[in-house]
């Protein structure tokens, strides 16, 4: 039995958590277009017969601008240590950019096995997929390039099927009914954050933190689930809910959906805009929403 801890690493938006969602075929981390989506680090467990793979979901790597920032660069930093593979992720679409090679030569350093995957290429002309392989010809520590699509699950299986010849061998971490770490509550937090990224924009969205107070599958098989979402300023506040509460009303319905997808049952959801000014500059809050030092790392 092949059994392994990877770290997905790379640039923000570049694709891992939704590759991550692919490669496990459940949700475990959520997704959005914007960059700093994922805060820690999770994990996405893929088992079959004759492997066992841990996939390291990371916040990937970004400049410091708050207390969380750094915790989730410092996170992503934590991530790659002690692990069996680096899998590296290169938005294609986007092209090949200063900070990836900066990036990709921390880590392709021949110690650790690391896969190249470029992914997006459902949004590129086939053509140019040589070209951005051909940057690589010098770069020593990378075992293997696959060009992919995770939102149309092209070559996946190929990536699969590299990592486990790469894998040592040994014997399952996790039972081989788990796919994450994660609890369903922490999902439903996430799920509401990401709706929230989708709906808002600018700081909005990354000034949030989702507390979930009430988790309860009633005897008729609904779930009620009671949260705060948690922002930095009173203008912020007024902006979440919008003229009648009618943008609150419009991202909790959509944040509904997602649950209730995610749980595979109906879901009674109840939601409160709360105002805790700097909240990402404070160590006690930061501990209390789920982004305390022991949580992160
Ligand atoms: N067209 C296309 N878009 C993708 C693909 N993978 C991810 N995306 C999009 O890229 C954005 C960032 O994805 P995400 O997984 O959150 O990136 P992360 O920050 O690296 O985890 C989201 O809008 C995704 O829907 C892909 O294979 N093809
Ligand atoms: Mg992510």
């Amino acid at each position: 039995m092949k059994s392994g801890i990877v770290a997905v690493v790379g640039r923000a938006n570049a694709g891992k958590s939704t590759l991550i969602n692919v490669l496990v075929g459940e949700k475990v981390a959520i997704v959005s277009p914007k960059p700093q989506t994922t805060r820690e680090r999770i994990l996405g467990i893929l088992t079959r017969e004759e492997y066992q793979i841990v996939f390291e979901d990371t916040p990937g790597i970004y400049k410091a601008g708050s207390l969380l920032n750094e915790r989730m660069q410092k996170s992503t930093e934590l991530a790659v240590r002690d692990v069996d593979m680096i899998l590296f992720v290169i938005d294609a679409h986007d092209g090949l950019k200063d900070e990836d090679v900066a990036a990709l030569k921390r880590y392709a350093t021949g110690k650790l096995p690391l896969i190249l995957a470029l992914s997006k290429t459902d949004i590129m002309p086939k053509e140019k997929i040589p070209e951005l392989v051909a940057n690589f010809e010098d770069f020593s520590g990378i075992n293997k390039i696959v060009s992919l699509s995770a939102r149309r699950g092209k070559n996946v299986k190929k990536l699969v099927e590299e990592i486990v010849k790469l894998l040592p061998e040994g014997d399952p971490i996790y039972g081989d009914d788990i796919v994450s770490d994660r609890s369903e509550r922490y999902m439903i937090a996430e799920i509401m954050r990401e709706k929230m990224l989708l709906k808002y924009d600018k700081e909005i969205p990354h000034g949030v933190a989702v507390v979930v107070n009430t988790f309860e599958k009633q005897p008729n098989g609904v779930y009620d689930i009671n949260l705060d979402i948690v922002c930095e300023k009173q203008n912020h506040k007024a902006i979440i809910i919008g003229k009648q509460g009618q943008a609150l009303k419009e991202v909790s319905s959509f944040a509904r959906v997602g649950m209730e997808k995610f749980l595979d049952a109906k879901v009674f959801l109840t939601v409160y805009v709360k105002v805790k000014e700097d909240w990402r500059n404070n160590p006690s809050r930061l501990k209390e929403f789920g982004y305390g030092e022991s949580e992160m790392y």
